[in-house]
């Protein structure tokens, strides 16, 4: 539920125009059907908070991993959560 809602800030934020100059990214298809959709922001968005070495995240239990660090800051936050759903629709 939190990565629901954290998905739809994200989706917000970017209507808004709030956010800008995320940079080229990696492909955000985590499940590999050859298409980035809501659920490849769940890959990260249960993630949210973590970072190498750090507690799981609290509400899914898992932990950090680089795949999902799509703007490799060691960290996977907002601008993650942002990077994925401005690939929603992408074909890779
Ligand atoms: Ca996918
Ligand atoms: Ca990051």
């Amino acid at each position: 539920m939190v990565g629901k809602l954290l998905g739809a800030i994200a989706a917000v934020a970017l209507a808004l125009g709030m956010v800008g100059g995320v940079s080229a990214d990696r492909c955000a298809d985590f499940d590999h059907d050859g298409v980035v959709t809501e659920a490849d922001v769940g890959f990260v968005t249960d993630r949210y908070g973590t970072y190498p070495g750090s507690q799981p995240n609290s509400d899914t239990g898992l932990h950090y991993s680089w795949r999902y660090d799509l703007n490799g800051d060691r960290r996977i936050d907002i601008s993650d959560i942002i990077a994925v759903v401005r690939q929603i629709g992408a074909e890779c």
